[in-house]
């Protein structure tokens, strides 16, 4: 096994256990003997944190490991972001998210955050206790293609109808994908108040948000087949 290839599986092994320092060096050490920071990234950072995603769903891994391998993945990741953003690589699609108006808890928006980002998403985080006004700002400027409200509490999850209230207003509730979350929040309620989807941990979220940008991409795509073959049929009518 070649160097880059034990630090692949060791960069794997301890963000899935959760063991920060490691993390940190080996990232820095792939990257010093020249190791490309998207392989690191997509070829053992995103697919251990997708096995704790995986765990996480089975029931075998808690919240603690979640939070820990997702905080021993972002000691990586304050290392590569800026490195992934010269390379100008693609995000795979832009997110907006915060935690309501009202509610300051953030350990859970703050999982979804680094989850999001290390599947690729561009995140703008809003922080807590963020009033409806901030999302719409953030909606207009950032065009994402999902907003994010999340609640902790169930006194404040009645901001996340407030907040598509203001993004009707505003012009903006066809334009963006709603999601919502929090431990209080249940996929009745989330209808109830006319999200687009709820997801009950960051795991489900980030892969839901994946599907969004993947139908999206994919509808654009046959979009854009659509509009080649009617050119094509065009031309050859005008061709007789
Ligand atoms: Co508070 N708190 N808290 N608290 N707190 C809860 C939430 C509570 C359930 C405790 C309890 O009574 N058993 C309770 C709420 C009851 C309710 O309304 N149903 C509660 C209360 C009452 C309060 C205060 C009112 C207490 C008081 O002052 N009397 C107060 C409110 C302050 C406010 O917000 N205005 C308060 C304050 C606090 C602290 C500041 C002390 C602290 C927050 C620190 C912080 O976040 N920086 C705190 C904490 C730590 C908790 C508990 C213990 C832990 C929350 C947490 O981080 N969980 C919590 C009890 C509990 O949950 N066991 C509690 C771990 C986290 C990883 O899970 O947050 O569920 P979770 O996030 C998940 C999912 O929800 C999902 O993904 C995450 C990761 O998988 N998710 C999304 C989150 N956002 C999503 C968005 C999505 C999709 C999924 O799409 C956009």
């Amino acid at each position: 096994m070649s160097r880059e290839e034990e630090i692949r599986a060791g960069l794997f092994e301890h963000t899935l256990n959760g063991h920060a320092p490691e993390v940190k060096a080996l990232t820095e050490e792939g990257l010093s003997l020249g190791m490309d920071p998207m392989d690191i990234l997509f070829k053992a950072l995103i697919p251990s944190l997708e096995e704790v995603g995986r765990r996480f769903e089975k029931g075998d891994f808690f919240v603690p490991e979640m939070l820990i391998a997702a905080r021993a993945m972002q000691g990586a990741l304050v290392i590569l972001r800026p490195l992934i953003a010269e390379t100008g690589a693609q995000p795979v699609g832009r997110y907006v998210i915060g935690t309501v108006k009202g509610d300051i808890h953030d350990i859970g928006k703050n999982l979804c955050v680094i989850m999001l980002e290390g599947a690729g998403f561009e995140v703008f985080d809003l922080g807590v206790n963020t009033p409806p006004e901030k999302f719409v700002a953030a909606v207009e400027e950032h065009k994402p293609d999902v907003v994010g409200f999340s609640a902790f509490l169930t006194t404040t999850m009645p901001m996340f109808k407030v907040n598509i209230e203001a993004l009707t207003k505003a012009g903006l509730r066809d334009k963006v994908h709603i999601a919502v979350g929090g431990a209080p929040v249940t996929l009745e309620y989330a209808k109830h108040v006319g999200a687009d989807s709820y997801a009950p941990d960051a795991s489900m979220a980030t892969r839901m948000a994946k599907e969004i940008v993947g139908d999206r991409s994919e509808s654009s795509q046959g979009a854009q087949a659509l509009e080649q073959a009617v050119m094509k049929i065009d031309e050859t009518l005008r061709k007789g």
